[in-house]
């Protein structure tokens, strides 16, 4: 196999494509470095001490495990002294963290959830770091949350690091998607998968059924109809994953196809879901959108949604295409 490296990948992207200057080069590269420390912290688990919980709550209330905050401090102290981005902004920081007065400011934004699917951290089940990058506005001077405000569609670059039995990072400029393994020996990422396409129809679905009995009636007549099965309307017989790690769900769907939900529901109607829109469904819409399939939050497509605040909480129906428009064509009958 010809090993194409993730320079010599983005290099070559910005020369047929002319989508990635030096500066936004550098910024991926910089990410991809951060998330090869995340997965090496990962890999030692106990031996490491980097299990467990940190006694901590970050703004949302979710007690923080050891490896959030320290794949938080990864990601900032990589990406701070490299003079491309302007701020950053993050699952576990309540408010942006601009670049500090004693380095270059650049003119890209980034967002990331550093640890997604922590409840799996301390079980040794796939874990991941989500991460999407925007231009600063034109003429901004000190950047404010005001400045993150812009619709998923703006994003420059998405991707996302899973850390399972091999650690990948997958990543979109809006050419396509695009899949690289860790070489472990080497540190290297290598390009194992060019230009990932999600199968248009599917016969797998994720969802979390133990909230079941808080959905909205167009989940449950979806979820019902799939497991009526192939003597149902949807006439086939569908399986079902649930890994509660969206990375590792979104990567299956990617390489097999498949329908994610993660629903508002009825618990609590100042939460609409779980998933947040910036650092966690703006990304994923974007890979996904990319590889071919859809994204939306019921309504529109999550890439559409102009957010208003940057822990701001979105419905997500992700995946093959003919289901998402099936569920999202369900909420407007
Ligand atoms: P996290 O970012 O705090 O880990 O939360 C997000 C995760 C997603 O990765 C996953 O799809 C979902 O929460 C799982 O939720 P549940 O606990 O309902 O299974
Ligand atoms: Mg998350």
């Amino acid at each position: 196999m010809k090993r194409i490296s993730l320079t010599q990948h983005l290099i070559e992207q910005q020369r047929l494509h002319n989508s990635i200057p030096s500066e936004l080069r550098l910024l991926i590269e910089v990410v991809g470095r951060a998330c090869k420390t995340i997965s090496h912290a990962v890999g030692k688990g106990a031996l490491g001490e980097v299990l467990g919980s940190a006694e901590s709550e970050n703004v949302q209330g979710e007690v923080q495990k050891k490896l959030d905050i320290i794949s938080n401090e990864i990601l900032l102290e990589a990406n701070e002294w490299g003079g491309h981005l302007a701020a950053m902004a993050s699952e576990e920081m309540e408010s942006i963290h601009p670049i500090p007065n004693r380095y270059p400011q650049g003119e890209y934004l980034l967002l990331f959830d550093p640890l997604d699917g922590s409840s799996n951290i301390d079980v040794n089940v796939s874990i991941g770091t989500i991460f999407s990058v925007l231009k600063a506005p034109e003429g901004m001077a000190a950047p404010t949350e005001q400045d993150f405000m812009q619709a998923g569609r703006r994003q420059v670059a998405a991707g996302y690091a899973v850390y399972g039995p091999q650690t990948m990072l997958v990543l979109t400029t809006g050419n396509g998607v695009h899949c690289f393994t860790l070489d472990r020996e080497m540190g290297a990422w290598v390009l194992t998968q060019a230009d990932m396409q999600i199968p248009a129809e599917t016969k797998e679905f994720s969802i979390n059924a133990s909230n079941m009995r808080h959905w909205f009636p167009p989940v449950t007549r979806y979820v019902d109809e799939m497991l009526e099965g192939c003597t149902g309307p949807l006439k086939k017989d569908f399986n079902m994953r649930w890994v509660a790690s969206m990375v590792a769900d979104v990567h299956r769907i990617l390489s097999r196809g498949g329908i994610f939900m993660y629903p508002a529901d009825s618990r609590d109607l100042s939460m609409p879901g779980k998933l947040r829109l910036m650092y966690e469904a703006n990304p994923m819409a974007m890979i996904v959108e990319q590889a071919g399939g859809a994204a939306t939050d019921g309504k529109q497509s999550i890439l559409d949604i102009t957010p208003h605040k940057l822990h701001q909480r979105v419905p997500v129906f992700l995946g093959s295409k003919s289901e998402v428009e099936r569920i999202t064509r369900y909420h407007t009958e």
